[in-house]
């Protein structure tokens, strides 16, 4: 970034130099490429011999408009021009080009990057509105989001309906059947075949890092029990229920390994006589629901404890935080 212009040069170039200071917009790159020569082959007697500011005779050279590029500084207060690029551009001095702060990841921009010349504009971005405000092509996929705007928050979010509401999902790594599901087990008041929904995507508020347990969008379920009159053929996440007296036979679990985040949240049992609980493991990544009574769940915590978690709209919330 730094480069003084010349340094010592015999009496022919400096002569050169100073002719290309009085007659710049000439000047080019001449001088710059006779300095080269000079440290190569005028080693030995080159030393002091023809450096303008040793008071042998040469005049100091001065700063003119037109001595370094447009985008640097010019110093003449050794008697000697010096270009030195400024901030946000990179170079020899004579010629200066953008820094791109962006590739170089510099930028500290917690959110989307825009190279400009000489400098670069960050647009944050917490939300997925934020990512198609910055990006009005964005389509639905995983974009870097930035919880409160911090760039040491960042997570990857699954931004969906970008043509239409911008809406942030948690892509779970952690699949396969006993893997983030919920299950009504069948049995006892409950007749039927076990139903079972596994998740792929979570419904996160990127705000406030809730889930919203009632969002089936990415999920698939098999299964169906009779909970009194109304057929259910899924659930909401981390709901466990079971129907059969004196049992915990409701499953589920959540596996959030391969995410930044981890369970916050806490659990509550409700139905009649309930059963079971949850058991975090994983630095709280993992936790195992078990559920029953006649008919009862376990459910992520609300106030009160979900009252009718088999009709999918608990209203239930489950925090997570970032994983430590
Ligand atoms: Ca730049």
């Amino acid at each position: 970034m730094h480069t003084k212009r010349l340094v010592s040069l015999p009496l022919f170039a400096t002569v050169l130099v100073t002719t290309c200071s009085l007659a710049i917009a000439a000047c080019g790159s001449e001088p710059e490429s006779m300095d080269g020569e000079t440290e190569t082959s005028g080693d030995g007697d080159g030393d002091g011999d023809g450096d303008p500011g040793d008071g042998d005779g040469d005049p100091a050279e001065t700063c003119m408009p037109d001595s370094c590029d447009v985008n640097a500084t010019c110093d003449d207060s050794s008697g000697m021009i010096e270009c030195t690029c400024n901030e946000g551009w990179e170079g020899d001095g004579l010629a200066c080009g953008d820094v791109d702060e962006c590739a170089e990841q510099i930028d500290d921009c917690a959110g989307i990057c825009t190279n400009e010349e000489g400098g670069f504009s960050c647009t944050t971005t917490e939300t997925c509105a934020d990512v198609l405000a910055a990006l009005p092509d964005a389509t639905d996929g995983e974009y870097e989001l930035f919880h409160k705007g911090d760039s040491a928050l960042g997570w990857v979010a699954y931004c969906h309906d970008m043509a239409g509401t911008p809406t942030e999902y948690l892509t779970l790594t952690s699949l396969g059947p006993d893997l983030n599901f919920s299950q009504y087990t069948a049995g006892g008041g409950a007749p039927g075949t076990d139903v079972r929904t596994n998740y792929e995507r979570l419904r996160i508020d990127p705000l406030t890092l809730e889930v919203d347990i009632d969002d089936q969008t990415f999920s698939n379920s098999v299964g169906s029990v009779m909970h009194g009159d109304l057929e259910v053929t899924s659930l909401s996440y981390a709901v466990a229920i079971g129907c059969e007296s004196d049992v915990d036979n409701g499953l589920a679990n959540i596996d959030l390994q391969g995410t930044p985040f981890a369970v916050t949240g806490e659990f509550c049992q409700g139905g009649f006589q309930p059963l079971g609980g949850a058991t975090k493991s994983m630095n709280d990544q993992v936790v195992d629901l078990t559920g029953g009574g006649f008919c009862g769940w376990t459910t992520p915590t609300a106030d009160p404890c979900p009252g009718e978690p088999q009709t999918g709209t608990t209203g239930a919330r489950l925090q997570l935080g970032f994983a430590p």
